[in-house]
Formats: C-alpha cells, sequence, structure tokens
C-alpha cells in the first residue's frame, strides 16, 4: 500500500470531520476550499483556497501533488465541482471516493413543496406577500428579484458587499451549524410563514427543518442536482478505510 497522500474538496460539516480523523490517524492530507467565504473555518490539515482552473487544472494539481487518493467530500449542490472531480480523477488515474450525506426525507408533521431546482423555488413563490426565510446562501439570491413583494429573512456567511436584490429583507450574518431552538426563535421573531431550503442532508443545515415542522411551517425543499455515478459512502470511518486501502 502506497503511503496516502489525500486531496479532500471540503466545505461541509463531514469535510472538517473526516480531516479531524484523518490528522488523529495521521493520514496525510490537504483540504480544498473554493474561497467562496471571507474565513473558511480553520481545518486540523493543510489547506488551499481557490479553483483549480477547470479539469485540467485539478488534473495538474493531482499529478504535481503526487495525490494519491481524492476525496470529494463538497455539498451536494456543488454539482460543477463533483462533476470535475470524476473527470479529472479519471484522467490523472487517481482513485476517487464521494463522502456525502443522504437527503433529507420528509417526517410525520412535515409541509413540504417539493421543486427540481432553485427556478422551481422562485416559481412557487408566486403569489401575495408572504414572510419567507431564504436560508439558500448568498449566490443564487438574484433569482429571487422576481418576486420583491414578500418579506425575506437571508442568513448569509458574509455581511452583503452589493445591494441586496430583493426590497424588503433583514439579513442574519451567521455560518452554521445551526440548532432548532435558535432556528425556531428566529422564524418567531420574524413572523416567519415560509422556509425555503435546498436538500443540503446532514446535521449542519437541519435546524431550520426541524423548527419549521415543530412551528407547523410550510417548507419549499428544493432538490439535489444530478450527479455523475462514483463511489459513495455516508460516513467518515468508511472514507478512513478506503484510505487505507
Ligand atoms: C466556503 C466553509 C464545517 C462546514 C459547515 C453543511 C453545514 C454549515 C449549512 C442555512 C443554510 C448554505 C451555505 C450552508 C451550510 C455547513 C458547512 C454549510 C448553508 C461554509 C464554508 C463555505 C461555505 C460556502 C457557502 C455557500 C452557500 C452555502 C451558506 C467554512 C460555511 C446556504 C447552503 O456567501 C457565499 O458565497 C456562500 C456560499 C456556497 C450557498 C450559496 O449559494 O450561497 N455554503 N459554507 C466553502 C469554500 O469556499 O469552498 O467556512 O466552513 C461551510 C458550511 N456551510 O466545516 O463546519 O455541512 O452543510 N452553507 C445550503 O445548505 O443551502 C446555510 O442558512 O440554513
Ligand atoms: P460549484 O459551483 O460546484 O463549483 C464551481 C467552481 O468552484 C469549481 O469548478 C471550482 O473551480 C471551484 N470549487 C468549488 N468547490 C471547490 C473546492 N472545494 N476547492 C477548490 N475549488 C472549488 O461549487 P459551489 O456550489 O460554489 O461550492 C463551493 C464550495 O462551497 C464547495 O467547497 C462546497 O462544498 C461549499 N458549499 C457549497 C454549498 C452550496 O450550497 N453550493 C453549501 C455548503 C458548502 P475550478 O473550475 O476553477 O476548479
Amino acid at each position: 500500500m502506497k503511503t496516502p497522500r489525500a486531496l479532500i474538496l471540503g466545505g461541509t460539516t463531514e469535510a472538517t470531520a473526516l480531516c479531524r480523523a484523518m490528522a488523529e490517524a495521521g493520514i496525510a492530507g490537504t483540504i480544498s476550499f473554493a474561497g467562496r467565504v471571507a474565513r473558511p473555518v480553520r481545518q486540523p490539515l493543510p489547506q488551499r483556497v481557490g479553483g483549480f482552473g477547470g479539469v485540467a487544472g485539478l488534473v495538474a494539481y493531482l499529478r504535481d501533488n503526487r495525490i494519491t487518493h481524492l476525496i470529494d467530500a463538497t455539498h451536494p449542490f456543488a454539482a460543477q465541482m463533483s462533476t470535475h472531480a470524476v473527470a479529472a480523477a479519471a484522467e490523472a488515474g487517481v482513485p476517487l471516493l464521494a463522502l456525502t450525506r443522504p437527503p433529507w426525507v420528509p417526517q410525520l408533521g412535515d409541509e413540504w413543496t417539493l421543486v427540481p431546482d432553485l427556478d422551481g423555488a422562485v416559481q412557487a413563490l408566486e403569489g401575495s406577500r408572504r414572510r419567507i426565510m431564504l436560508a439558500i446562501g448568498r449566490m443564487h439570491l438574484d433569482l429571487f428579484a422576481r418576486h420583491p413583494q414578500h418579506f425575506y429573512l437571508l442568513r448569509l456567511v458574509d455581511p452583503p458587499e452589493a445591494p441586496l436584490p430583493v426590497p424588503d429583507a433583514h439579513v442574519e450574518v451567521s455560518r452554521g451549524p445551526f440548532t432548532q431552538e435558535d432556528d425556531g426563535t428566529l422564524m418567531e421573531r420574524h413572523r416567519i410563514d415560509l422556509i425555503v431550503s435546498k436538500n443540503a442532508g446532514g446535521t449542519g443545515a437541519r435546524a431550520k427543518i426541524d423548527a419549521a415542522r415543530a412551528l407547523g411551517l410550510p417548507v419549499v425543499m428544493i432538490d439535489r442536482p444530478a450527479l455523475p455515478p462514483r463511489p459513495e459512502v455516508h460516513d467518515v470511518a468508511a472514507a478512513l478505510e478506503w484510505l487505507r486501502t
């Protein structure tokens, strides 16, 4: 077995947990971020920040750094990164494993409207004024300019730099993981009557879903983008075992 030199594509609670487990097990690796937020959370492994420059850039990185294992632990909505990872791993001949979390499924008491993508979520907001918790981050807010009639509670990792695309909004600057109690208090304080959420899965973003259920509030749930097939595990222990193969 070659001494592993892993590249972890990060940005999720699971990626951070994997890096902690690798550091404790003495397995060498680097975690990678796109550079979407001002200060990515400190990691227990060396980290790199910024795009690779497409598939070719990732192939070059894998070769130049003699990477022996590539783990894609990105968020399920980071579809372009995950698609590039499959192509680059094949081209560079580096084994790839995805560390993901299963999608959330509706439980008793959930009132979900399922939509296929972000445009579907925008369409679901047709109609008279609502008070909406739009907890999908910053990158796609401009899509919701189509519905200026609503009040929006926005949760962002960093303070907004540009003017908001919606006229009536309150911004909470906060990175997760979140708690059901805090999210419930936030919803009550702003008299929220609808939540919009990506089906992120995992524990770091699910507080708002649990709070919505407890308050009997409806949720527009955005389904995940399709990804190419790749080997996949849902827990850190299995990913660690794979690194040892
Ligand atoms: C830069 C790196 C960890 C990772 C924590 C998880 C949990 C908290 C919940 C809400 C939903 C949202 C958003 C969210 C969550 C975890 C995880 C997760 C959702 C950080 C991080 C980076 C990002 C990028 C950021 C996006 C945005 C999405 C905020 C670090 C904190 C809404 C996704 O301003 C921006 O440009 C933000 C961009 C991509 C989606 C968007 O479209 O705006 N994540 N989030 C990563 C990089 O540069 O490569 O600082 O920790 C990571 C985490 N965000 O180690 O504990 O595992 O899911 N992230 C969504 O689910 O809808 C918040 O508010 O309820
Ligand atoms: P994306 O749209 O799939 O990727 C766009 C481009 O960003 C990629 O082609 C790549 O650039 C670069 N990139 C993405 N993730 C990277 C990483 N981990 N390391 C280095 N470069 C990366 O990605 P995204 O949806 O913007 O997500 C960006 C990051 O935020 C990821 O780390 C993801 O895990 C995290 N995140 C995203 C969400 C979400 O809702 N999308 C939620 C939580 C966390 P090049 O082509 O130049 O290589």
